[in-house]
């Protein structure tokens, strides 16, 4: 009786009829992961929280930043190509808006000291929470590999072009389509590939341990500017270091050292790629334990670094066919290739800005 009468209220009814049109969806917004809101069996599980807009990457610009490093000539540190090269790039960055610092240092190479230069080019330099990107500028001073003109310094269109100028595309982008929140430094680094591969055992140090000798005279310029960065006390979130990431049959497995030390930022960049459909070209397997200039940021700093990186055979081949040869020129560059690096780079860097890497 008294339950009828209740029923029968109808200021009753408007009352709870309120509290369902208005509490209920309040409540909810402190349980996310109900089961309302998970979403269907069938959504794939990459698909990002928040729909970030990511600008195009112009390959054919990247391709021209290639093209232009080479016609320099060899990039061997102190040589006049080298200086030339260096002018030009942080007239590039400046041109795009970053504020660059050059860091000069003696790279004591197995062959005798040689003048080098980091060039490093921070886009809103004041803000405190960072994306590192890395490349390295040089070229090698020998074709080791080749089997003609072998004390003769290779031109390193994929090997030392590749990398930097997808970065350089990046920081154009990043001018005409400005980000907030986060900062990003490019810091391209000297002398990476002036080392003595040749070993005693008849082994390339490729296959060696990473603590011996001779593996240090490779990357010399991130040693230096792991042991004096730019800003005392530098960090950031996380950095990607890029190396051969423009030759035609490039293949980027998971690399050893970032899939130790990175896993998680790692993990994100080739789930983007499979998102964005490069799922057979960043390939989901262990790529093997490449000694390049990630290894020392990660020691020096304790930055996460992954290094995106083509290693299309297995051991001991590793490299493409064209790795320190006189090959590795203009020819052997895939625009797509580069296209696809920079699109899953941007992807990151726009995702990381928005909060939803
Ligand atoms: C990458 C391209 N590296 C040189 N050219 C880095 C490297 C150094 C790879 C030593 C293996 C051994
Ligand atoms: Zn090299």
């Amino acid at each position: 009786m008294a339950l009828a009468s209740f029923l029968r209220n109808k200021r009753l009814w408007l009352v709870l009829l309120l509290l369902a049109a208005f509490v209920i969806p309040y409540l909810m917004r402190f349980f996310p992961d109900s089961t309302l809101h998970k979403p269907a069996a069938s959504e794939p599980s990459t698909v990002p929280r928040v729909q970030v807009q990511v600008p195009p990457f112009s390959a054919d610009s990247a391709f021209a930043f290639v093209e232009k490093q080479v016609s320099f000539g060899p990039r061997v540190p102190g040589t006049p190509p080298h200086k030339k090269c260096a002018a030009w790039l942080v007239g590039e960055f400046r041109r795009f808006g970053l504020d660059v610092i050059e860091q000069p240092f003696v790279a004591k190479t197995y062959f005798g000291p040689r003048d080098a230069v980091n060039i490093i080019a921070q886009y809103h330099p004041e803000r405190p929470n960072r994306v590192l990107l890395c490349a390295h500028w040089d070229s090698r001073h020998i074709a080791d590999k080749d089997t003609k003109d072998t004390e003769k310094a290779i031109l390193g269109a994929d090997d030392g072009g590749s990398g930097v100028a997808v970065l350089l595309e990046l920081a154009r982008m990043l001018q005409q389509h400005p980000v907030e929140g986060i900062g990003v430094d490019f810091v391209l680094f000297d002398a990476e590939d002036l080392g003595d591969d040749r070993s005693e055992s008849g082994q390339s140090v490729m296959m060696q341990a990473s603590n011996d000798q001779k593996t240090l005279t490779w990357c010399l310029g991130s040693q230096h500017w792991a042991r004096t960065p730019h800003r005392p006390g530098y960090t950031a979130q996380f950095g990607v270091l890029l190396d051969m990431v423009g030759a035609r049959g490039a293949l980027f497995p998971r690399e050893g050292y970032s899939a130790q030390n990175a896993p998680a930022i790692q993990n994100r960049i080739w789930s983007i790629a499979q998102e964005l459909g490069y799922g057979g070209f960043f390939v989901d397997r262990p790529g093997g334990f490449i000694t390049d200039d990630h290894v020392f940021v990660m020691r020096g700093l304790r930055i996460p670094m992954v290094n995106i990186i083509s290693i299309p055979n297995p051991p001991p081949a590793a490299f493409g066919a064209h790795h320190h040869t006189h090959n590795d020129n203009l020819a052997v560059i895939d625009r797509n290739v580069l296209g696809m690096v920079g699109h899953v780079v941007a992807t990151v860097l726009y995702r990381t800005a928005a909060g939803a890497l």
